[in-house]
């Protein structure tokens, strides 16, 4: 591992840390058309975000079902503000919120 050699450098790898890090987790199936507007949606807001991929079978759904309570994509968590994270199931609600908060 190289050592930073000056303070741009280190801002640079600062400002890319904190931009790329991205507090926005979907939980997702790459085929489900629901999950697809959402993805849009994203994009369309320049949005980075955590893509939790669930497909069918997977055991990571344990984790999507003791979140939200049921077993179904499009969820979101956004944790964005700690102090209020937002989750929730249905795109169309999903795609409001986000809408409301980022546009
Ligand atoms: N009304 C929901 C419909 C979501 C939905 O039907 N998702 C399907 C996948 S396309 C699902 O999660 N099915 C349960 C499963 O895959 O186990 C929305 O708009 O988000």
């Amino acid at each position: 591992m190289g050592t930073i050699s000056n303070s741009h450098e280190q801002s640079l790898i600062q400002n890319n840390f904190y931009t790329c890090n991205p507090m926005i987790e979907l939980y997702q199936m790459e085929h489900c058309p629901f999950c697809a507007k959402v993805r849009q949606k994203m994009e369309e807001l320049d949005l980075d975000y955590i893509c939790r991929n669930m497909p069918k079978g997977s055991p990571k759904r344990k984790l999507l079902v003791a979140l939200g309570g049921k077993e179904q994509v499009p969820y979101l968590v956004d944790t964005t503000n700690p102090k209020n994270p937002v989750m929730m199931y249905e795109s169309d609600d999903i795609n409001d919120y986000l809408e409301k908060t980022y546009s």
